[in-house]
C-alpha cells in the first residue's frame, strides 16, 4: 500500500510498512533527548541496527535536544545511515508544532549537509509521546514538502507507518496537502 506525490523531480511517499526494512539511503528514528534508546521504533532500530548505532552516539553526542537530530552510521540496516530526531512530548503548547517540525527539518538538513538523496521517516512524537496524529501528519508532510520546493537535492523522502490508523490518516493528510504553484 502506498500513496505519492511529485514536487519538483523528488517524491514524497506513504507507506505502511516496518521502518527497519527501509532501502533509503537514511531512516530517521523517534529518539529522546538523552539518546538513550527506548522502546516504539527507536527500540526496533536499535536492534534491527545493532550495537553500533549505540556506541556511536555515546561516543559522538552528550544527546539531543528536543526539536534536533544527530545522526549515525547504519549498523546492520539496509540504510546506511540512521538520523535520531527528537520530537517534543505533546502538551497542548503551541511549541508544539514547531518543535516537530524543526525535528523533521533539522533531520533533512543533515541529509543535505551529507550528500543523503533517500529517507525514510517514521511518524514522529504520535507514539509513546502522545502528538494526535491527524495534527501530527499534517505538520510532518507541510515541513517536509517545504523542504522538497526548496531543496532538490533530496529524491525521495517516504513516511512509513506502521499501523493501518496512522497510515490512513497520513494517506488523508497527503491528499490535503497545498502546495504553493
Ligand atoms: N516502523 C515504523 N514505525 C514504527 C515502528 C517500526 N518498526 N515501531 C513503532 N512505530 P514511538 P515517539 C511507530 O513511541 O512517540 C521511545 O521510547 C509507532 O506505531 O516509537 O516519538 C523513544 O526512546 C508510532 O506510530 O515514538 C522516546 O523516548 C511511531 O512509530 C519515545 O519513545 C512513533 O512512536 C519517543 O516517542
Amino acid at each position: 500500500m502506498a500513496a505519492k506525490i511529485n514536487i519538483g523531480k523528488s517524491t514524497l511517499e506513504v507507506v505502511q510498512s516496518d521502518i527497519t526494512l527501509q532501502d533509503t539511503e537514511a531512516v530517521g528514528n523517534a529518539a529522546n533527548s538523552a539518546l538513550a534508546g527506548g522502546g516504539g521504533v527507536d527500540g526496533a532500530i536499535h536492534r534491527a541496527g545493532g550495537p553500533s548505532l549505540m556506541a556511536e552516539l555515546k561516543a559522538r553526542y552528550k544527546g539531543c535536544p528536543t526539536g534536533s537530530a544527530v545522526m549515525t552510521g547504519g549498523g546492520n540496516l539496509k540504510a546506511k545511515y540512521v538520523i535520531h530526531a527528537v520530537g517534543p512530548r505533546y502538551s497542548g503548547s503551541p511549541k508544539d508544532a514547531a518543535l516537530l517540525g524543526a525535528a523533521y527539518r533539522e533531520s533533512l538538513e543533515l541529509c543535505s549537509q551529507q550528500n543523503i538523496s533517500s529517507i525514510a521517516f517514521p511518524s514522529i512524537s504520535t507514539g509513546v509521546y502522545g502528538y494526535p496524529v491527524e495534527e501530527a501528519s499534517r505538520i510532518a508532510l507541510n515541513t517536509v514538502a517545504n523542504y522538497l520546493e526548496r531543496h532538490q537535492d533530496i529524491k525521495l523522502i517516504r513516511f512509513v507507518l506502521f499501523d493501518s490508523r496512522t497510515y490512513q490518516t497520513y494517506v488523508a493528510a497527503l491528499k490535503e496537502l497545498v502546495l504553493p504553484e
